[in-house]
């Protein structure tokens, strides 16, 4: 730790330059710890590396915390501590690549909707959550019951959803005959321009059937893989960067030093070179995402849900677990790797040793409660697709088939000592009335399992999931997690 102190407080470089050299070409909704560890980073990097001018006006649309974060930004002239930790490295950096910030309850949803409008902005960027796109996800379509949607219907000019903000942004880019637009999502969601694009598109159209031809002629929406483990900040990690660094900021973060970008090369305006620091321009994203979203989501939401419920609060602990480790592993390499159909070369078996070692990184407090979080809107992309893929191939898919019955104990709000568990997430409701009326007992299953929203219309109807995912489920309440777990592996051994 001594040794990190004195590495840490003679090697932070500050940016040489002020906020006037950049231009808040980018307008970022959801100015959230992600987005500050990652594109943010990417951005200052370039300005360090070349003679950019891209930098960034923050948004943060929702909570009054939201707000603190974008008054904190200002106080400290748009700059942060990002501290990047490796197994036994700490480096801390101050970033440099944002120019303003703004909230609605500072700066009024009109100054936010002129600011993305205006002329200099090439690209509106969003982290905004799976839930932030508003789609239903059994049609694909916007969720014209969603609250956010009803009122920014009713309101288009002083929305509330960041698709509101960006519809009602293009409406005035259109009127005004700007230039068009890139709308870039870096959110864990499958083909997630696409999902931004109909978002968009659908909302557009109940507004302006010319405006929603604009958007389609115009404005492009490529897809991104993003990647970087950033557990969210705690007091502790303040804490922690502050006795590293010597000074104290509110809005400072931690996170791992592996970082990953892929963007499909689709721009309507022009774009930053991030290419030029590690970013990877490519003509289809797909593989790549459905790679990180199976393995590295995938197992995260299966060790979130077995290690919430086996005792242990963050992912690090539960990789100590020889049974977890192996149980993971199992599941990226033989249930989820032969889903996946990826460019040649690709090293699938080095990927999973390399998320097998950042898992484990004990510098890192990523609480399995944190990804236990919107369970609901993470499954699909992460355990379901690749389920479907085996009952089609007719293979194995035990260890998917105990990641979703993980999930479905996890939701009953009860945890294996009795204790009560704060589930977060939009279904809440509709998963305490199922528990409401049968208890923790098997009678749970078929019900989730009906759930159109997550699991589709087919899954219920195949016998053979219905059989896994019970066996499983009845598993964890005879003997609790751990004992499944090891169980699981023990019976793979065998074979
Ligand atoms: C995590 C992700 O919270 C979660 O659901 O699985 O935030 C994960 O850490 C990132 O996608 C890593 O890139």
């Amino acid at each position: 730790m001594e040794k990190n102190l004195v590495n840490a407080m003679i090697s932070v470089p500050l940016p040489d330059w002020t906020t006037e050299r950049l231009t808040a070409r980018i307008v970022h909704l959801g100015c959230g710890a992600f987005h500050r560890a990652h594109q943010v980073v990417y951005t200052h990097h370039l300005l360090e590396q070349t003679d950019s001018d891209w930098g960034y006006c923050e948004v943060n649309l929702m909570s009054q915390q939201s707000a603190l974060l974008i008054e904190n930004l200002k106080k400290q002239s748009m700059r942060y501590t990002v501290a990047e930790q490796s197994q036994d490295v700490t480096t801390l950096k101050i970033i440099g690549s944002i120019k303003e910030a703004m909230h609605p309850l500072i700066d009024g949803a009109q100054a936010i909707i002129e600011k993305m409008a205006s002329p200099e902005v090439a690209i509106i960027s969003l982290t905004v959550t799976e839930k932030g796109y508003c789609i239903n996800a059994a049609t694909g379509h916007l969720d014209l019951n969603n609250p956010l949607i009803i009122h920014d219907l009713a309101t288009p000019s002083s929305p509330r959803s960041a698709i509101g903000y960006i519809t009602a942004a293009l409406k005035l880019r259109f009127e005004r005959q700007r230039s068009p637009v890139t709308i870039l999502s870096c959110d864990n969601v499958r083909e997630n321009g696409h999902v931004a694009r109909q978002a968009v598109l659908d909302l557009a159209r109940l507004q302006d059937e010319t405006l929603a031809h604009w958007i389609e002629q115009r404005v492009t929406f490529p897809s991104t893989m993003v990647d970087r483990i950033v557990p969210a900040v705690t007091p502790e990690t303040l804490t922690e960067i502050a006795r590293l660094s010597g000074w104290k900021d509110p809005c400072a973060i931690a996170c791992e030093s592996f970082r990953q970008w892929v963007i499909e090369d689709n721009f309507a305006n022009g774009r930053p070179d991030w290419d030029r620091v590690g970013a990877q321009f490519v003509e289809d994203v797909t593989p790549f995402e459905m790679m990180k979203l199976r393995m590295l989501n995938g197992a995260h939401s299966f060790l979130a849900y077995l290690g919430y419920l086996g005792g242990y609060v963050h992912i690090s602990d539960t990789m100590t677990n020889a049974d977890y480790r192996r149980a993971v592993h199992t599941l990226m390499l033989n249930e989820q790797a032969p889903t996946l159909l990826m460019p040649e070369n690709t090293d699938l078996a080095t990927y999973v040793e390399n998320l097998l070692e950042r898992f484990a990184n004990p510098s890192l407090k990523h609480q399995t409660w944190q990804i236990a979080m919107d369970g609901s809107q993470k499954l699909p992309q992460r355990l379901l697709d690749s389920t479907r893929w085996h009952i089609e191939k007719g293979s194995d898919y035990r260890y998917l088939a105990l990641g979703i019955a993980g999930w479905m104990r996890y939701v009953s709000g009860v945890d294996e000592q009795g204790q009560p568990i704060d589930v977060r997430d939009p279904l809440k409701e509709v998963f305490a009335a199922i528990y409401a009326k049968h208890g923790l007992s098997v009678a749970v299953v078929e019900e989730l399992l009906a759930i159109e929203s997550i699991f589709g219309e087919k899954l219920i109807k195949n016998r053979d999931v219905v059989d896994n995912v019970v066996r499983a489920y009845q598993r964890l309440l005879d003997v609790g997690a751990r004992q499944t777990v090891a169980i699981l592996c023990s019976q793979g051994e065998k074979q």
